[in-house]
């Protein structure tokens, strides 16, 4: 092939690759994990009829927790070991990098607006367990029992399965046999426990909203864990972790293993490639690759938006996660639209 052929094929290919991994810019914009459709549906809508971007994602993530999209948001998922089911949720203002998030929060199915009461109407970030409960009830919210025949029958199948799986290391008894209580081992070897998370077990919302005037925010929602040890927070209520969002950068949201994910504030990580430049899909990349440098076998994706309304995802392959999927919603469809991005 002659030189300038060559160059033109390469210039194809750079331009069809930034085509299939880009995304189509255009604003308002949003974008949720996983195929959560009338999550993305809500969310647009209230754009639509003329509402901010923060009611966007709380419209959006409370969807999801009415809906109890896939078990992993809202009321009735993930019991812990004590069976309860207890909720995180975050939201974040781009424009003003105002924070809202509550964690462990229980007896209230309405996470996210819980979350957007603590920005609102008070100068705290995070509020977490009884006490956010507390603070909910008096916000008005209703509190209520999140149990269901659902959540009740994982719990005793779990009790009956001697407490299989569960969260413990370097307890006695052995916590690969047995329930607890437990106590620690007076001796024991440093090692990492395989986490035997599966992917049904993972499935929080997050979602980026951006608006034509340059206004943006993130939010998540989640039921956590199963069979997550009482008092348990994961990455989605932490700031960076679950998500993050500047209206000058853009913005980022993760799932799937928190406990490992939080340690990388990917969605801080991201942020800060798209402020410098780098294209989303490239940011979310980065941000999957830091967490793979130490956790090659860690379960998770991130999806990433910047200014302009070019997006991106990006995911860890592992057994059960060879592609994930999130949905679009921009001026160019004007309606939800599933995607999906191959792992790596
Ligand atoms: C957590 N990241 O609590 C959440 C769970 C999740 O998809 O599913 N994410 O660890």
């Amino acid at each position: 092939m002659h030189r300038q052929d060559k160059m033109f094929t390469s210039l194809l290919i750079c331009a069809l690759t930034s085509l299939l991994t880009l995304g189509h810019a255009s604003l308002p914009l949003v974008i949720n994990t996983w195929p959560f459709k009338n999550a993305a549906a809500a969310a647009w809508s209230a754009l639509q009829s003329g509402g901010s971007v923060l009611d966007a994602v709380e419209r959006g993530c409370a969807r999801c927790e009415m809906e109890q999209c896939d078990g992993s948001v809202g009321y009735g998922g993930s019991p812990d070991e004590s069976g309860e089911t207890t909720l995180d949720a975050l939201i974040m203002n781009g424009d003003t990098m105002e924070v809202g998030a509550v964690a462990d929060l229980r007896r209230i199915k309405n996470a996210i607006g819980v979350a957007r009461a603590v920005m609102e109407h008070t100068e705290h970030t995070l509020l977490v367990g009884e006490s956010a409960s507390v603070f909910a009830e008096n916000m008005g919210f209703i509190a209520e029992d999140l149990t269901t025949n659902k959540s009740v029958n994982i719990f005793s199948e779990w009790l009956k399965g001697n407490c299989q799986p569960n969260y413990r290391k370097n307890v006695s008894p052995e916590p690969s046999k047995s329930c607890g209580p437990y106590r620690p081992k007076t001796t024991w070897k440093q090692s990492k426990r395989a986490r035997h998370a599966n992917i049904h077990a993972h499935d929080t919302i997050g979602m980026i909203a951006l608006d034509r005037d340059g206004h943006a925010a993130a939010g998540t929602s989640t039921n956590g864990l199963t069979h997550k040890v009482p008092g348990r927070v994961g990455d989605s209520p932490i700031v960076g972790a679950g998500a993050y969002v500047d209206s000058l950068a853009g913005g980022a949201a993760a799932t799937g293993d928190g406990d490992v994910m939080m340690r990388f504030l990917p969605s801080y990580l991201a942020v800060e490639l798209m402020r410098a430049g780098v294209d989303p899909s490239a940011a979310c990349k980065s941000a999957v690759s830091r967490i793979k440098r130490h956790y090659s076998e860690f379960f998770g994706a991130i999806i990433c938006a910047n200014t302009t309304g070019h997006y991106g995802a990006a995911c860890n392959k592992v057994p059960g996660l060879n592609k994930f999927h999130f949905m679009v919603a921009n001026s160019e469809t004007n309606t939800p639209v599933l995607k999906s991005v191959d792992c790596f």
